[in-house]
């Protein structure tokens, strides 16, 4: 059966030495409480391996943000598949909105991100959802069944086994805007049927579907409380200790 899962994207925050005492608060607050979902941190590169070793790994899966589109070389600045799991790390964001907004990220390339993460072990948080206009002129649907086929539907039915999925609006990225629990549902579900089509009932229902955008303590029990949303991708609430339990314990 799919995970349920609480994943933190901390973005561009925190300092090496915050970073690591954030790590650290929850990864002391985890072990206090039996938890209902895998609990994941993705942090800015620089941090990986201090969070690695800052927090005990079996309670912790530790992930990326992003990783380079080409395996090595003369890519000044890039950060490779290989050498975000050369860190201890187990999971990297990809295809984040702000990074297919602000970098660029087109669906070739995303595919291409993909599949290094898998080459190198990596399990992506693979991140879909549509811009405002598309939800009002009702193009949702198909916004997101065409982000994961493009990206995502070259794969088999094993690799297509280790995709996280997120489904970030992004009119909720950052606005403190929540889609409501009916309205995440509605998509979750149209999300597992289009994976269902293509790879059969099986992996559909094997595949976590992560609900990101403005999810807090305070909402997440109802979203979480959908049967086609497995957890969350928590922004803003995951820099904070404290709100960043309050939606693993939401569970
Ligand atoms: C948000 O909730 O703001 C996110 O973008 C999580 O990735």
């Amino acid at each position: 059966m799919r995970k349920n899962i609480v994943a933190g994207n901390w973005k561009m925050n925190t300092t090496l030495q915050e970073g690591v005492a954030l790590a650290k608060e929850i990864d002391a607050a985890l072990a206090g409480v039996s938890t209902k979902c895998d609990v994941i941190i993705a942090t800015p590169f620089t941090h990986l391996v201090s969070v690695v070793n800052a927090v005990d790994t079996k309670r912790i899966g530790v992930g990326a943000e992003n990783c380079a589109d080409k395996t090595e070389g003369a890519y000044t600045g890039e950060v490779s598949a290989k050498m975000v799991a050369s860190t201890g790390a187990q999971y990297v964001i990809l295809g984040h909105s702000e990074r297919r907004a602000y970098y660029h990220e087109t669906p070739e390339i995303l595919k291409e991100k993909v599949l290094l993460a898998l080459a190198n072990g990596l399990t992506p948080i693979f991140c879909i959802g549509e811009v405002l206009e598309e939800r009002e002129a009702g193009k949702h649907f198909d916004v997101v069944k065409a982000q994961v086929e493009e990206s995502l539907f070259n794969l088999s039915a094993e690799d297509f086994g280790k995709i996280i999925l997120a489904y970030e609006p992004v009119w909720a990225i950052g606005t403190g805007k929540t889609a409501t629990a009916d309205q995440a549902q509605e998509i979750h579900a149209f999300i597992r049927k289009t994976i269902a089509d293509k790879y059969g009932k099986e992996v559909a229902e094997n595949t976590s579907i992560l609900y990101g955008g403005s999810c807090k303590p305070s909402n997440a029990a109802e979203l979480f409380a959908k049967p086609d949303v497995d957890g969350g991708l928590i922004g803003g609430a995951a820099l904070k200790a404290d709100s960043f339990m309050g939606i693993i314990t939401a569970f």
